[in-house]
């Protein structure tokens, strides 16, 4: 379990800095909200999940594609804006998908996938499926009306449906105390009903939660349940760089966050020889992306008006 989580860890950490690293070359074709320091959220959430579960994201999306097995070399093209992206290059980094894998969409309209998300549990659940929905959303979401329809509807329908609050205090550069009354989102979560609990930035800690969740939901005891995961965006709210000097937050804060980074935490419970061959295989595995993306075409005109909502009728 130690070495799947490394392996998980490490690869969203490596592919984000990489993307990082390619973004100031215009090489990548759309903004990136990096979740470089998120993801033993991700992570943990994931590997709880069977292949059949389905997810949920927001634009800060890419740690849970990768997370649920969404195909790496489709990823960086979709960035790259090429027509062998998970979206035919028409979407970008905030609008990865891969039904195959069960990762069926994110999207730059915060909140919005979650009633999405909420839809989906309800027709596995009139289906009589035993896959399960997690929805990804950040604190920010959860100032929007229809996070609070959701989680009613979820509730009174007890949907097989996990909401995973990934709570990292910002909204942009607004801190969660200047946007909401109660800073609990979990107490508030609790309120419609539904088994709520807070969870600290540990992805062991995530994992425990999550599968005992999951679990509860497969019995047919039913959902929803609801987390408020406990994390901290390292880089700006958006674009590969840092933003400390704006003064909305400190680095000072960010350090205590930086200290306990899951990444290197997860990477110290394994043998240095095996964690260098694992940390190998992901490199390899990360140029081959980088390359399928380099390598691969733009789309073509004709595509312009091809999967756009409605165009069969123009
Ligand atoms: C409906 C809607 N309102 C406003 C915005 C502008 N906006 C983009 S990101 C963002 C902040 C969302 O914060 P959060 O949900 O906490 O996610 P995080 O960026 O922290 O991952 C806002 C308000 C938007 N994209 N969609």
């Amino acid at each position: 379990m130690n070495e799947r989580f490394y392996r998980a860890l490490y690869r969203i950490r490596r592919v984000e800095e990489e993307v990082a690293k390619a973004y100031p070359s215009d090489k990548i074709k759309s903004p990136v909200h990096l979740s470089i320091g998120q993801e033993a959220v991700a992570v943990g959430v994931c590997e709880a999940l069977k292949p059949e579960d389905i997810v949920f994201a927001s634009y800060r999306g890419h740690a849970a594609y990768l997370a649920k097995g969404g195909d790496l070399n489709r990823m960086i093209a979709e960035l790259y804006g090429r027509v062998t992206g998970c979206a035919k290059g028409k979407g970008g980094s905030m609008h990865l998908i891969d039904v195959a894998h069960g990762v069926m969409g994110s999207s730059a309209v915060v909140g919005t996938t979650i009633p999405n998300a909420a839809g989906y549990a309800y027709a596995l659940k009139l289906r009589g499926s035993d896959a399960l929905v997690a929805a990804f959303f950040g604190d920010g979401a959860t100032d929007e009306g229809v996070f609070y329809e959701s989680l009613n509807f979820a509730a009174l329908k007890r949907l097989p449906m996990i909401f995973i609050c990934e709570n990292n205090s910002y909204a942009i550069h607004t801190h969660q105390n200047q946007r909401q009354a109660i800073s609990n989102i979990a107490e508030r979560a609790a309120s419609f009903g539904i088994p709520a609990e807070v969870i600290a930035d540990d992805v062991i800690a995530v994992y425990s939660a999550i599968d005992k969740a999951a679990k509860a939901i497969r019995s047919g005891a039913g959902g929803p349940f609801f987390f408020e995961c406990m994390t901290y965006r390292w880089k700006e709210h958006v674009g590969p760089g840092e933003d400390y000097h704006l003064g909305y937050r400190s680095r000072e804060e960010a350090t205590k966050w930086i200290d306990n980074d899951q990444v290197r935490v997860a990477g110290e419970r394994l043998r240095a020889p095996r964690r260098a061959s694992i940390e190998a295989e992901v490199e390899a595995e990360i140029a081959d992306a980088f390359a399928f993306a380099e390598n691969s075409p733009f789309p073509s005109a004709d595509e312009l008006w091809k999967d756009v909502y409605g165009a069969s009728t123009a």
